[in-house]
């Protein structure tokens, strides 16, 4: 049975604060801060815990190695030679964000009828532009069926692609054939426009995508402005509903009306600036929540705690769950470690809609399992990483390390270096 399974992204043990995302506000205004790798990992499994006792399939996606020495001496140097930026850029733990790692498209909206995804290349910043070798081996190695699955390696540069965080798939129901929405950014403002058309178009050819059901939006120039480096900072699709900021879009009435043409079943759920500003937005993450379908057929919001935290954005929830909307249950976790780098929910999240029994189960999580990993990450992860930290040779030892014994602990010995 075709299933939406989340697969987040553990939190690595270098996760840290060096401020490497331009065009990312939290990134930049928490440069500089001490990090609590250990809490953040903690958060992020309470997440899954929670989502798996609401009756959600959930996966995970190991961090990578840390610092990445193969990039390093791609580049001639090495963690200890390194200048500091580039020893940042080989210590973030930015691969949590699994929205980022690929585009889904689920088997019944591909021509091969097989789920394809393809990883994505990163390209825009430094420090994500490596994942992509690491990202492709667990993608390759988890969805290793190829009766089922297809994964494809990253559109070749300079064409920009970030993955499933500018991607939405509108459907019936899961196991329905989709609507998939591709929404890129046209450079211009004073931010990177970090997915490209061209890059989004290959995607959607490499996954054998039916024109008809496929859809490419611009992300308008005030979203991006604003701090939406991602279009999910500002839309997040599932099922049938649309749930958006009046300003994500350029043109969103075409928009709209496209979609409604090609998805009569689709439900816009807009909310308008007047009640929302976009910065309120962007600074709670309200569209970066997961929107899930719960076993019940009734769809819930899972939310950061900024989003409560945030009067306009708290008092629109609130009238919406009170009325007639299609959102009907709020759950809200904290996951400060992460937002404070401008990663919410649902970037901590990358959906494959699939049967769970074609994919490797030592990805898939059980209560159990969280109960090991948090045991791990309790002993293991840096309690707090400083700037001044990333320099220093015992910080390197203790990452390296507390991710093999992870992989050890998981039985996934095959990933402790992967592209070596
Ligand atoms: O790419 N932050 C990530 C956040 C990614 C959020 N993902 C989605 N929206 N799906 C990024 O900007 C900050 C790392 C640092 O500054 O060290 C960072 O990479």
């Amino acid at each position: 049975m075709l299933t939406e399974i989340n697969f987040d992204g553990i939190v690595g043990p270098s996760h840290n604060y060096a401020g490497l995302s331009l065009g990312n506000l939290a990134s930049a205004r928490n440069l500089g801060r001490e990090s609590r790798p250990r809490a953040a990992a903690l958060q992020g499994l309470a997440k899954m815990r929670a989502n798996l006792e609401r009756g959600l399939a959930q996966g995970f996606l190991l961090p990578q190695r840390r610092p990445a020495e193969a990039w390093l001496h791609a580049l001639g140097t090495d963690i200890a030679s390194a200048s500091p930026a580039l020893r940042a850029n080989s210590l973030s733990a930015s691969s949590m964000w699994s929205a980022n790692a690929a585009t889904v498209s689920p088997a019944p909206d591909t021509a091969d009828g097989r789920c394809h995804l393809t990883v994505a290349n990163l390209v825009t910043m430094p420090h994500r532009s490596h994942e992509w070798r690491e990202t492709m081996a667990q993608l390759r190695l988890a969805f290793a069926d190829t009766a089922h699955f297809a994964v494809h390696p990253p559109v070749p540069p300079p064409f920009g692609d970030e993955g499933a965080a500018n991607h939405m798939r509108l459907c019936a129901a899961h196991d329905a054939p989709g609507l998939e929405v591709f929404v890129y950014g046209v450079a211009g403002g004073p931010f990177p426009a970090r997915q490209h058309r061209e890059a989004s178009e290959a995607v959607a050819r490499l996954h054998g995508l039916d024109p008809a059901r496929t859809v490419f939006a611009r992300q308008s120039d005030a979203a991006i402005a604003a701090g939406a480096f991602h279009n999910d900072v500002v839309a997040v699709a599932n099922a049938r509903v649309l749930f958006t900021h009046e300003l994500a879009f350029a043109g969103r009435e075409a928009l709209y009306a496209d979609l409604r043409a090609r998805l009569p079943e689709v439900e816009i759920v807009e909310v308008p600036a007047a009640a929302v500003s976009l910065a309120d937005a962007i600074a709670s993450y309200l569209f970066n929540a997961q929107l899930v379908t719960l076993p019940s057929g009734e769809m819930a919001l899972v939310l950061p705690g900024e989003a409560r935290e945030t009067p306009s954005v708290w008092r629109w929830l609130e009238a919406h769950v009170a009325g007639n909307g299609p959102i009907r249950h709020l759950f809200v976790h904290d996951l400060r470690e992460s937002m404070a780098n401008g990663g919410g929910p649902a970037c901590l999240r990358l959906r494959v809609v699939a049967d769970p029994a074609t994919i490797d189960p030592r990805f898939l999580a059980s209560p159990q399992t969280l109960d090991r990993i948090e045991a791990l990450v309790g002993r293991l992860w840096p309690e707090r990483i400083a700037v001044d930290d990333l320099s220093d040779p015992a910080l390197w030892r203790t990452c390296l390390e507390a991710r093999t014994a992870l992989c050890t602990e998981l039985d996934l010995a095959e990933l402790e270096d992967p592209i070596a």
